[in-house]
């Protein structure tokens, strides 16, 4: 279990994976990303099927050996099937309080919010944290919900008991941004996944989230 402020300087630079990177498995995602320095890991697959299990497995056993939290999207029993060390949900996924409930109290549960209305309505008690977007416009969720901006994202920041991870569009320049706004971290897909080179793109979010004290 990670204390409040342990976790939140694991945020920092929250690296998930890519479920439509060309070529780019996710364990080589995630290896890059960890190899520059990110300090969190999601596995994301939208369209996850059984025969995925090994994959996550290997990602859980690797971001072990490196200790580097992992945490699910979207799927509490899976994520603790492999041993995560936490779960993602959003609005329309398996509540926080029941997702607690599956992985148990020392497990680190998020929850996305949209907006400044939605944050007010969320229930957080068995939450963690918070990853809030778009920030910025995003070609990697085709249903991401209204861009909030780096004004969202304060006064969200703002507003939240919870440390605030933003995420939608971020890269190096952004992400400065976002700290400047109040965020504890930053969730990046493509500027990783897709980029012309991966290991570069990682390493310039490495300095940009200054996380070599981690
Ligand atoms: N939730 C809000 S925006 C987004 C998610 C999962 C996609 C972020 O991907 P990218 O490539 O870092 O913009
Ligand atoms: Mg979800």
């Amino acid at each position: 279990m990670l204390k409040p402020d342990a976790l939140r300087r694991r945020l920092r630079f929250y690296f998930i994976t890519d479920d439509q990177a060309e070529g780019f498995s996710a364990l080589e995602q995630v290896r890059v990303a960890i190899e520059a320095g990110a300090t969190m890991v999601q596995y994301r697959n939208k369209s996850f099927q059984l025969t995925d299990y090994a994959t996550v497995e290997a990602i859980c056993r690797y971001c072990q050996v490196r200790r580097v939290p992992f945490v699910v999207n979207d799927h509490p029993l899976l994520a603790r099937a492999v041993g995560a060390d936490g779960v993602h949900v959003g609005q329309d996924d398996t509540p926080p309080q029941l997702a607690r409930r599956i992985m148990g109290p020392r497990a680190i549960v998020g929850v996305s919010v949209s907006s400044l209305a939605e944050l007010e309505r969320t229930e957080l008690t068995d939450c963690d944290y918070i990853g809030t977007g778009p920030i910025f416009p995003t070609g990697t969720k085709p249903d991401a919900k209204t861009v909030q901006g780096l004004s969202g994202l304060q006064s969200m920041a703002a507003r939240s008991p919870l440390p605030v991870v933003a995420i939608g569009g971020i890269g190096p320049g952004r992400a400065r941004d976002c700290f400047a706004h109040g965020a504890a971290g930053v969730a990046v897909i493509s500027c990783i996944s897709r980029a012309a080179n991966p290991i570069k793109a990682a390493t310039a979010m490495a300095d940009a989230c200054n996380v070599s004290s981690v």
